[in-house]
């Protein structure tokens, strides 16, 4: 009977731990880049759009009539919170943010650390948060491609709870931060700027796809066939 409370009282904590963590969405870098076949950036959904000479960070929010900047998002008309991104194919976990640099040739990479997402209501109140953590030392990224034309992706998954929240409501919209200790270093050159999209998969200029597991395992084939012929060469020398 006890053991029967036991397994009871721990199911139960199993199943109220797995309610918390399915309420919060994450993001996630892909590791890859994605060629969005445009000529710029009128064509893209912006969102937030930092230049400033090694380091970078600022913001855009919504203070229910009109868009706030801050930092280095000095750029009014690349930075602005997005509403009805529904319109542009988002919807659901196909939710992607496209990061696309513009670095000169001689100093092509950047530092990126964490970033946030703000969901906010037509007031600009937040409806909840997402936070991009990066990995210790940050992301050095490099191969941008032309500006509005490629982007590195990252994942938004938001959970179904959060998917019914800002989905809900066509008029709810959505800001970006970098916070000042989170700058993006090595800058140089013109601006960095983040996008919205779906999610795309045809490789861009830095696109190179991690290897799934299941040619990983051909490569491993292969591999061990070419030590065993190595092995039977210098067996029969
Ligand atoms: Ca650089
Ligand atoms: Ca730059």
């Amino acid at each position: 009977m006890e053991g029967q409370h036991m397994r009871t009282a721990f199911i139960a904590a199993v199943w109220a731990a797995a309610s918390v963590s399915s309420q919060a969405g994450s993001i996630a870098f892909t590791g890859t880049s994605v060629d969005l076949g445009g000529t710029g950036f009128g064509n893209v959904l912006n969102v937030l759009s930092v230049a400033h000479k090694n380091t970078e960070y600022g913001s855009v929010t919504w203070n229910g009539s009109a868009d706030v900047l801050g930092g280095d998002a000095t750029n009014s008309s690349k930075t602005q919170s997005v509403a009805s991104m529904q319109a542009s194919g988002i919807g659901g976990t196909n939710f992607a943010v496209y990061f696309n640099g513009n670095e000169p040739g001689n100093a092509p990479s950047v530092t990126l650390h964490d970033f946030t997402l703000h969901f906010l209501d037509s007031a600009g109140l937040s409806l909840f948060d997402l936070a991009y953590t990066a990995p210790v030392g940050g992301l050095n990224i490099s191969d941008f491609g032309g500006t509005g034309q490629a982007g590195w992706l990252f994942q938004v998954m938001l959970s179904g709870a959060e998917q019914a929240l800002f989905y809900g409501n066509t008029a709810n919209r959505l800001g970006m931060s970098i916070a000042s200790g989170q700058a993006i270093e090595l800058t140089a050159g013109g601006a960095e700027n983040f996008f919205l999209g779906p999610i795309r998969t045809d490789p861009g200029p830095g696109g190179q796809p991690t290897p799934e597991p299941a040619s990983l395992a051909v490569w491993g084939v292969l591999a061990v066939g070419l030590v065993a012929a190595a092995k039977r060469r210098q067996a029969a020398i």
